[in-house]
């Protein structure tokens, strides 16, 4: 209990406790973010080619093990290029503070926010109004080692670990300049504070924000916060914070690096504990998603944050 008395001095333990996420106020090396930026686009152009043709899915569609995965990650390439993430020595200190100098790195790979103009006509026809738009399902395999987004409703990252408690925090990281056309991160102040929740979510949009319900009897007044930045911006944020993204409407695609960083299993209290304590509601969940069937599509339509 001492050491996440201590730990709570620290301010992105203050800022998680306090409202759900913590921005890096000088961000990460823009230089070194801008390099691993161009030797990506080196590899990669991000065009219509990426997609399969209509043909191609019907015959034999996959909506499941369409994500990077050890081995098909292509981050893998780029270890050295990311120590000016993962040894930014204010990105180490604030993440040693919510999970002590032990945490471990359970994923990181590159999202891309695909822009409109590369989608073909049939996808965006299906996919109009889903959830949960990651176009992994309809990517040419070779290039399943990067996550796509078409956007994607607002959501916790405890949705993808069910039965596992909120013991791991995302953090975002744009390697170019992100602005409100660029589909930017739009996150929910203070959500957080309910705990784990079932998606979708139950968000009611109104003047200082969205009315967030949690089925229990519980709710909370969020604030919206886009996160727009330069360069190098970096964020992190509880795993029962709400956020999402919009569809990219600009030309051009939005690259970001994004890390789940989670404590080690056991030893001593932390400062997430700290932060943890202070949530009304479950820290881990049975299900956390009931908006897909057995194959893993869309069960049905309906999208909040595309109404921000
Ligand atoms: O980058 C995006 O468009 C959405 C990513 C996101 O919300 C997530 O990975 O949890």
């Amino acid at each position: 209990m001492a050491e996440a008395a201590l730990a709570t001095n620290h301010p992105a333990v203050e800022d998680f406790i306090a409202r759900g996420y913590h921005v890096f106020p000088d961000g990460v090396d823009p230089a070194a973010a801008s390099r691993l930026l161009a030797k990506i686009r080196a590899l990669r152009t991000f065009g219509a080619d990426l997609f399969l043709s209509e043909a191609e899915f019907d015959a034999n569609p996959q909506y499941i093990g369409v994500n990077p995965v050890p081995g098909r990650n292509l981050l893998e390439g780029f270890e050295k290029d990311l120590a000016f993430v993962e040894q930014d020595p204010g990105i180490v200190a604030a993440v040693s503070a919510l999970l002590g100098d032990d945490y471990e790195i359970l994923v990181k790979k590159l999202i891309c926010g695909v822009p409109a103009s590369v989608v073909p006509d049939w996808l965006k026809a299906r996919i109009a109004g889903n959830p949960v738009n990651n176009l992994g399902a309809y990517v040419r395999p070779p290039y399943r080692d990067i996550t796509y987004f078409y956007g994607i409703d607002f959501h916790q990252d405890l949705i993808d670990y069910r039965d596992r408690e909120a013991d791991f925090i995302t953090l975002y990281v744009y390697l170019h300049d992100v602005g409100a056309h660029d589909a930017p991160l739009f996150l929910l102040e203070d959500s957080h504070k309910l705990a784990g929740t079932l998606f979708p979510h139950d968000l009611t949009k109104n003047e200082s924000g969205w009315l967030y319900r949690d089925g229990r009897g519980g709710e909370v007044q969020t604030r919206q916060h886009l996160l727009t930045g330069k360069t190098g911006y970096a964020a992190m944020w509880h795993a029962c914070t709400l956020h999402g993204t919009q569809p990219d409407a600009a030309d051009n695609e939005r690259l970001s690096l994004r890390y789940l960083l989670a404590r080690k299993p056991g030893g001593a209290a932390r400062g997430i504990d700290a932060v943890n304590a202070t949530l009304q509601g479950p820290l881990s969940l049975e299900a956390t998603r009931q908006d897909l069937d057995a194959r893993g599509r869309a069960r049905f339509k309906g999208n909040s944050v595309n109404k921000a």
